[in-house]
């Protein structure tokens, strides 16, 4: 282990932060690194290259200059009945960077649950079942754009080595024939397995259909069965044919029956339509929605579990009595985000009451302020926990996607609780068992980063790596600054890391190149607001994440609730195009995907910055290098 301190305006990793506005490719940072014989000899050497490939352009010109042709996949979403599902309408033609093969390659991650290729969107049915975890997930295993849905399947020890198995389900009948959409598991008291899934017909109707394993004593799940009368569930009188989805695991009521909820919209409210079930082949439709909301559109992957007011662990979904609070969460399809929000359950009346109305599912927390939908939970038996897993979409364009032949990723899963200091809030937090990928440490004990500098850590590559950092601010400067000024300060709409107030932003620089030309900002900005109470914002700036224009460059982030006593906290998981950061124990996470051209393989580096205009900050950080997770096919070998 190694401690270092970069505080020396002399030493040459001490940089001042560029200016968003002032950036022109060749700031001090570089301009003061000391240009010697080793610059002339890479110069001449470059110069030689570009000379020999001046010869030889004639024959080698195939090689060096032949793009491959990729065909278009032309997305399907809207016509299908979900809306579009990756971001080819963002970038114009004209936009397009020449992505090489090894800059796409890059962006492939390391620990992150991915396929081999092609398009992967929502998590649907987790489960652990006879000492494996079960992932299930939307594919379409022809090309890397959302179309032709099936369900992919990979099974785990522990949550993040994973052997990709055979296709669970494909559309193979009348009533999924366009799709097999997004479902959820029920493990049954007796242990059998109910799968619940939404089929989208020959007629593009969305039904909800029952399937289960072939073979309960297969730990691996591998054949599926549906269900020889499906559909169980077509859409009610009243609702859109195309507005019936994504059926939740269900619980045990004191009726003795299964309760589930589907999401779906009346106009523009969202809503969760209610059904009791005592078998999962029929079904009765309950009185009322479970709750709706005003102007929030059409509601996706609809959520609903149990949380303890006063435990650590996480709670069976059929958990009933004691110290609870009931979690709702909804995908929104207008937006694209996942809100959630704390309530109270009430069976008979088949109602879920906000504890704060204004703060209401679609209004108030989102799970994730950066790139991260359509997530759903399971009750892990197996470690007594909540285990939460999102769908990490792509933000560059499709036609990249298609190129590099893969989109999206999921979340690293993570646990959710009650934070039960604030009561108002949810933390989720990475697995314990992605621990286990970690390898060296190196510390950074008590760094002071003086207000506006930028220090290296120097640490070598950063492509891969587990960070967690507490600071503390100047106590003086605190108190020294004025009142108001920026209290309306949103992360979204601030000019990013560049902006500058008394207090900050100050956080990391990560996969950055070394004369910062790409860096993906991770900070908190604080500001004091007109009664003199301090707010936090954590936020995550892409802006100047990638030198390519193709690419969402937006800036993420939220308010972070910082108690009496608290240090500031964040961890940050970096694992090549995908950054996901963590602030004060979970209570705010932003998920970020970047997508850098320069500050990829050896090129990339880490600096913390602190660009407040008044206050010093003190830092101590620990940085892990994480090791790949085995995610390879299974073989015969394998089974147990
Ligand atoms: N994805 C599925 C739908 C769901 C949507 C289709 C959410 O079931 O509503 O791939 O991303």
């Amino acid at each position: 282990m190694s401690s270092k301190t970069f505080s020396d305006p002399e030493d040459p990793t001490y940089t001042p932060l560029p200016d968003a506005a002032e950036d022109d490719g060749d700031h001090e940072a570089c301009r003061r690194r000391p240009i010697g014989r080793t610059f002339m000899v890479i110069l001449g050497c470059c110069l030689l290259v570009l000379f020999v490939k001046s010869l030889v352009q004639p024959i080698f010109q195939p090689m060096f200059t032949k793009e491959a042709v990729v065909p278009m996949p032309v997305s399907r979403g809207p016509a299908a009945g979900v809306s579009e599902k990756s971001t080819h309408r963002l970038f114009s033609a004209v936009d397009s960077f020449p992505w090489s093969n090894t800059m796409l390659s890059w962006q492939r991650t390391a620990f992150h649950f991915q396929p081999d290729r092609n398009w992967m969107n929502d998590p649907n049915g987790p489960m652990f079942y006879k000492g494996w975890y079960h992932f299930f997930y939307q594919y379409n295993p022809h090309a890397a754009v959302w179309g032709d849905i099936v369900w992919g399947h990979a099974v785990s020890k522990d949550l993040i080595h994973w052997l990709h198995l055979l296709l669970a389900m494909v559309p193979d009948q009348w009533y999924d024939i366009n799709g097999v959409w997004t479902g959820s598991a029920t493990i049954l008291p007796d242990g059998k397995i109910i799968m619940l899934y939404t089929g989208s017909t020959n007629e593009s109707v969305q039904v909800q259909n029952l399937a289960y394993p072939a073979d309960p004593s297969d730990p691996l799940l591998i054949n599926w069965v549906k269900y020889s009368k499906n559909p169980v569930l077509v859409p009610p009188p009243g609702i859109e044919y195309k507005d019936f989805r994504d059926p939740t695991t269900a619980w045990y009521t004191p009726d003795k029956k299964w309760r589930i909820v589907i999401g779906s919209k009346l106009n523009k409210t969202g809503i969760t339509l209610v059904y009791d079930t005592v078998d999962f082949k029929s079904y009765e439709l309950q009185k009322g929605v479970l709750h709706a909301v005003p102007g929030t559109g059409m509601w996706e992957c609809v959520d609903f579990y149990p949380v303890s007011k006063t435990g650590k662990n996480g709670l069976d979904t059929s958990f009933d009595g004691g110290e609870v609070k009931h979690v709702l969460k909804a995908s929104m399809d207008d937006d694209r985000h996942d809100y959630y929000a704390l309530g109270t359950y009430v069976h008979n009346t088949t109602t879920w009451i906000p504890d704060d109305p204004a703060i209401d599912v679609g209004y108030g927390f989102r799970y994730d302020y950066g790139k991260l939908y359509a997530s759903k939970t399971f009750y892990d038996e197996n470690k007594e926990r909540r285990v939460l897993w999102g769908w990490i979409p792509e933000s560059d364009s499709e036609k990249a996607d298609v190129k590099k032949g893969w989109a999206s990723v999921q979340s690293i899963p993570r646990t959710v609780v009650l934070d039960t200091k604030t009561g108002s809030n949810l933390l989720q937090w990475p697995v314990e068992e992605i621990n286990g990928l970690r390898m060296g440490r190196t510390d950074f004990d008590n760094v002071e980063v003086p207000a506006g500098t930028v220090l290296s850590l120097d640490i070598g590559e950063t492509t891969q790596l587990d960070i967690v950092a507490e600071f503390e601010i100047d106590e003086k400067a605190l108190n020294k600054t004025l009142v108001g000024g920026s209290e309306e300060y949103s992360c979204s709409a601030s000019g990013g890391a560049a902006q500058q107030s008394a207090l900050g932003p100050f956080g990391f620089l990560v996969l950055a190149e070394e004369c910062l030309l790409e860096q993906t900002a991770v900070y908190f900005y604080i500001v004091k607001g007109n009664d003199g109470r301090l707010k936090t914002h954590f936020c995550s700036d892409q802006s100047r994440s990638s030198e390519a224009s193709d690419v969402d460059k937006q800036i993420y982030g939220s308010t972070v609730p910082v108690l009496k006593g608290e240090k500031l906290t964040m961890r940050i998981l970096v694992d090549h195009s995908i950054v996901e950061s963590f602030a004060q124990g979970g209570r705010t996470c932003i998920t970020s995907r970047v997508y850098p051209t320069k500050a990829i393989y050896g090129a990339n580096r880490l600096f913390v910055f602190n660009n407040a205009t008044e206050a010093t900050v003190n830092t101590s950080i620990k940085i892990w290098k994480l090791s790949s997770a085995y995610i390879h096919g299974f073989s015969n070998e394998q089974k147990m």
